[in-house]
């Protein structure tokens, strides 16, 4: 059934798409394994883009489908939220890229996860992370980039928070399709995060080691 719904979204299959979802998330499939295997079809989506059989208005749909299902998800993940006090994250997806639906994911599991997090929202210049930064004091960073353009962006930001004399105080971790542990190390992060199981994973670590 998870294989349906992979290609039900690579085919911008809507109705279906979402049918199937709930389908799934009625019948007790784990929402963040539903949103995993989503992610997988969109990357089929930006492959059939790049081969031309895609144009702009498939991106916008398929980031509409699943943005609809992560808001599904959502819905039931609700019922596990907890009340403690785990950290406090600051994030967003750094100058240049729109993209938002993965952020948005990452950050609505680590309030589920009792993370406190602000979320700067897309197209967040490195002076708006420093102003954050040094008004909430968070423990982590996230920078989301779904662009390779946006390595440069993620590279200033971290350059711009260590100008700022905040890099002691922060951990920071990027994510984003095609970001990994290699972009990490050249933009000068702490670590990559394939996914928001991964980051809620890294933070937990962090701020329980410091
Ligand atoms: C949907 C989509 C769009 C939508 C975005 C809607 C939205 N509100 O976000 C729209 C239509 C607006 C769009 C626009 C564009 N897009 Co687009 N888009 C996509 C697509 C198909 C899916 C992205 C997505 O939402 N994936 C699903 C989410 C859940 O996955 P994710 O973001 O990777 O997030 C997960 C992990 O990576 C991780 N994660 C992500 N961020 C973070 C952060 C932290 C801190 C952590 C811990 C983890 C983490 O956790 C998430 C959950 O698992 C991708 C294809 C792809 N392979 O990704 C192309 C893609 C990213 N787009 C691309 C392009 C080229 C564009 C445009 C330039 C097109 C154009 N010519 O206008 C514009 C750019 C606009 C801009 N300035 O940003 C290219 C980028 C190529 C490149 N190498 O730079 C891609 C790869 C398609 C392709 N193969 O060509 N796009």
């Amino acid at each position: 059934m998870s294989e349906k719904l992979v290609n039900l979204i690579a085919d911008l299959q809507e109705e279906e798409a979402l049918a199937t979802a709930r389908q799934l998330i009625e019948g007790g499939t784990d929402p963040m394994a539903i949103l995993e295997r989503c992610r997988e079809a969109t990357e089929i989506v930006g492959k059939r883009f790049e081969q031309g059989q895609y144009f702009i208005p498939d991106l916008l749909m398929s980031g509409e489908i699943l943005q609809e299902i992560s808001e599904l998800a959502k819905s039931r993940m609700k019922k596990g939220i907890t009340t403690g006090y785990a950290g406090k994250v600051v994030m967003g997806t750094v100058e240049g890229d729109l993209h938002d639906i993965g952020k948005n994911i990452v950050a609505f599991f680590m309030e589920a996860n009792d993370f406190q997090v602000f979320d700067l929202g897309v197209d967040v210049t490195p002076e708006k992370f420093v102003e954050k930064i040094r008004e909430v004091q968070p423990d982590v960073v996230g920078m989301s980039g779904l662009l390779t353009v946006a390595f440069k962006a993620m590279k200033e930001t971290v350059d711009a928070i260590k100008e700022a004399g905040l890099r002691e105080q922060v951990k920071i971790m990027i994510g984003g399709a095609p970001t990994n542990e290699q972009v990490a190390n050249s933009v000068g992060a702490d670590a990559y995060a394939k996914d928001a199981q991964h980051g809620i994973e890294l933070a937990k670590h962090w701020v329980t080691s410091c």
